[in-house]
């Protein structure tokens, strides 16, 4: 019996010793540090009463340092402040940090992630990026037709702003309007005019969708709310609803009118590049072919972020030249200078046109797009820097930090173009590369080179011609954004003001 006991005894003790030396040998995964968490609910705690979530995750690296980790419930999140680490995800381990955690309201929006910005990567998405890729280089930066189109868009938001100047006006749904109807062209080869019902069913269901998609929502973090009654999960249920009616619609219209001989837009490319991989199909595994619901959510990113994204970069450009009228009046002066008042602006001006650049980049830098891009998921362990992520990490790169670095940019909170141009203004160039307003890696944004040229044609079309102010009676609007899916602009007036030079004359394209 004692015999018994004593080698019990001393299999446990060989046992912890084991575990001690195994532990030892096998040390705990060096995790980023930790803000506290509690079963179930993870570190919300700490975001009580914050609705401004880049705004928290900004100020928490104070006391955590720039790459510290939370629980959003049960989800392990890590949070990168740093551009060295964020391009480390974006780029270095670009395919490794591919994935997208999947969230209640985006796979609502996404059918389960069949669309490009919210699915995870794979062979299909691959191919889905491809696609538009070549599309969007076949239509837009290829040939001049887009820049028409632009440019048209830009005359007629010039006609409206005449008709209606020196009296208030909201410039949100004239802005939205235009940039709509370029994506439109690109997307469907139509275009709406001022009013149509089909473009104000869109205007609604489009601020349905980015004031619920997203964005950290309890929704997104507790999935198993979307069986209780939720007003969010209504309104997004409903708006999607919407979508998907106007986007069936054109589908329909599509097919009927297809020929493979004459793709106009990214609709008929899209359908050419399913007949094909239908026709060969030999190579097509279960799961890996292109279906209706991939071509609809592809072409529904496109439009969506086509429009949400460009939209919101134009209104925060207007509300910061009515803060400081003094870059709208280098604008105005460096326009004047290199275009006149006989001609209007074209893509090629833009060399000549350094300073409005440089207000761009300023805007795209001081009130980023999308403050925290949208979440990356491990695919596999891995680390970032010095520190172990496990694999299902969800990763959070806050740009808004990394745009306000002040290690990095000197006085971030301030609005400076100048600090985008060399020292004699002739040239722009980033001083920092804690700058990346549209991602990296093999997320980069799709649309980089669409905003581009749109920015510069509504901007200097629009500079050339009118000068912007507050209205009589009206306050200044606060440069505070909404945090979401998008950094939503507040909704204001402006007075849009003729210009002496143009008084006399007729806009005409
Ligand atoms: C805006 C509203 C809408 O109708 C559809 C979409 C889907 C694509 C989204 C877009 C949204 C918001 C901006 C996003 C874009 C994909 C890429 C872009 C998130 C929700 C950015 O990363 C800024």
């Amino acid at each position: 019996m004692t015999v018994l006991l004593v080698a019990l005894l001393l299999m446990l003790a060989l046992l912890s010793f084991w575990r001690m030396v195994k532990g030892k040998l096998e040390p705990k995964p060096n995790y980023p540090r930790g803000l506290s968490s509690l079963p179930v609910i993870g570190s919300l705690f700490h975001f009580a009463g914050h609705t401004q979530l880049h705004l928290l995750f900004h100020r928490l690296q104070q006391t955590y340092g720039s790459l510290y980790s939370l629980y959003m419930g049960s989800n392990f999140v890590v949070v990168v402040n740093n551009y060295l680490h964020a391009k480390e995800v974006l780029l270095k381990k670009g395919k490794i940090f591919g994935g997208r955690p999947r969230k209640v309201t985006t796979d609502l929006l996404s059918r389960n992630g069949k669309d490009i910005a919210f699915a995870n990567y794979s062979p299909i998405w691959k191919c889905q990026r491809k696609l538009v890729h070549s599309a969007l280089s076949m239509f837009g930066d290829g040939s001049l037709a887009l820049e028409k189109i632009i440019c048209q868009e830009a005359a007629s938001l010039c006609e409206i702003l005449s008709a209606t100047q020196d009296s208030p006006l909201d410039m949100a749904p004239e802005l939205t309007r235009g940039v709509t109807n370029v994506v439109c062209s690109l997307c469907f080869n139509s275009s709406y005019q001022r009013g149509d019902p089909e473009f104000e069913a869109m205007l609604q269901y489009s601020q349905g969708i980015v004031d619920t998609v997203a964005k950290e929502s309890m929704l997104d973090i507790f999935p198993w709310l979307q069986f209780f009654p939720n007003k969010d999960l209504a309104l997004l249920k409903k708006c999607v609803q919407v979508r998907d009616q106007l986007l069936q619609q054109k589908l329909v219209k599509h097919k009927e009118m297809f020929s493979s001989d004459s793709v106009n837009d990214l609709m008929d490319a899209l359908l050419r590049a399913k007949l094909n991989m239908e026709n060969n199909n030999s190579h097509l595994l279960p799961g890996q072919e292109l279906t209706d619901d991939h071509l609809l959510m592809t072409v529904a990113d496109i439009f969506g972020a086509g429009v949400e994204t460009t939209t919101t970069v134009l209104k925060w450009t207007v509300l910061y030249l009515l803060h400081y009228p003094e870059v709208q009046q280098k604008i105005q002066e460096e326009i004047d200078q290199e275009l006149g008042f006989n001609r209007y602006p074209l893509l090629d001006d833009r060399q000549h046109l350094p300073y409005l650049e440089a207000t761009i980049s300023e805007i795209l830098r001081i009130r980023p797009v999308a403050p925290l891009f949208i979440p990356h998921e491990a695919l596999m362990d891995t680390s970032i820097g010095e520190y172990d992520i496990p694999k299902g990490a969800h990763i959070v790169i806050n740009l808004w930090s990394i745009h306000h670095d002040e290690k990095e940019w000197e006085k971030p909170g301030e609005f400076n173009p100048g600090r985008f141009l060399d020292k004699d203004g002739k040239r722009i160039y980033s001083p920092s590369s804690s700058y990346l307003p549209f991602g990296a890696g093999v997320r980069v944004c799709l649309g980089e080179v669409l905003a581009k040229m749109e920015l510069f044609l509504f901007l200097s079309w629009t500079l050339q011609r009118f000068t912007f102010s507050v209205p009589e009676g009206h306050t200044l609007p606060e440069p505070e954004g909404k945090f979401g899916v998008v950094l939503q602009v507040p909704t204001f007036k402006v007075k849009a003001t003729l210009r002496e030079a143009w008084k006399s004359k007729v806009i005409d394209q």
